[in-house]
């Protein structure tokens, strides 16, 4: 084997977009070359804000350990979901979001579409084994109009991709670490969800998968939080 084989192993190839629906772009291997700088900043993110199960509304502790940097930050409590500019967990604001984020996601964004999309959130989702994430929307954000981006790193998924409605059957596809989707136009209020993650050992995060998801969410100062 030469070394180019080596190393496309370890690192795949970018793929061209492919179409998922209306404004669903996935970017196999977009985020391959920078995977490892991602993971290395995440290094300083979580010193600084500790991965955590958040509660949700009804009473259940979430599967996936969550945090965020940015200038807001997703959270759950029994008093809803919301975008927060402080940590709840430390009264501190949320680390700042590094450029090399920052600047993949306008990349991704752009590549699948959506020019001018500048995140001012990131959920860090952590998944160990058995984790996973039951259907739901993404419908914190207030503005619609900018597309979510989702850069998945270390163990591969299955993500359910479903309809406008809870009880549409979901396609279900592979995410492998260095793929990126960008969900803007109408996909942007289709369920979807994560099924439990399969055991395995991951050369970039080890025993876990990481998805990185940049949104841009409008603060209001005193937003209800959502109950669904
Ligand atoms: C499809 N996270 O944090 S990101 C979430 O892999 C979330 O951790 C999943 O869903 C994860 O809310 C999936 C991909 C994603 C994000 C937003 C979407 C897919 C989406 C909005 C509409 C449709
Ligand atoms: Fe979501």
């Amino acid at each position: 084997m030469v070394m180019a084989d080596l190393f496309s192993e370890l690192e795949p190839e970018p793929q061209p977009p492919e179409a998922l629906g209306d404004g669903a772009t996935l970017l196999r291997g977009f985020a391959a070359a920078e995977a490892r700088d991602l993971v290395a900043a995440l290094g300083s993110i979580t010193a600084a804000a500790p991965f955590r199960h958040m509660v949700t509304p009804g009473g259940h502790t979430m599967s996936v350990a969550m945090t965020n940097c940015g200038d807001a930050g997703w959270v759950s409590d029994r008093g809803g979901y919301r975008y927060a500019t402080r940590d709840p967990e430390s009264g501190r604001a949320w680390p700042e979001m590094p450029t090399i984020f920052h600047d993949l996601a306008a990349r991704a964004a752009a590549a699948g579409g959506f020019g001018g999309f500048s995140a001012n959130s990131c959920l860090i989702n952590r998944y160990e084994p058995k984790a996973r994430m039951s259907l739901h929307q993404d419908k914190d954000e207030g503005d619609f109009s900018a597309p979510i981006v989702s850069i998945s790193l270390g163990l591969p998924a299955t993500f359910l991709f479903g309809g406008m409605k809870r009880s549409d059957r979901p396609q279900r596809f592979r995410l492998e670490s260095g793929d990126v989707v960008v969900w803007g136009g109408a996909t942007r209020m289709a369920y979807h969800g994560v099924a439990p993650l399969a055991a395995g050992e991951s050369p970039l995060t080890g025993g876990v998968r990481i998805n990185l998801t940049f949104r841009r969410a409008q603060l209001v100062a005193d937003s209800r939080p959502s109950q669904t």
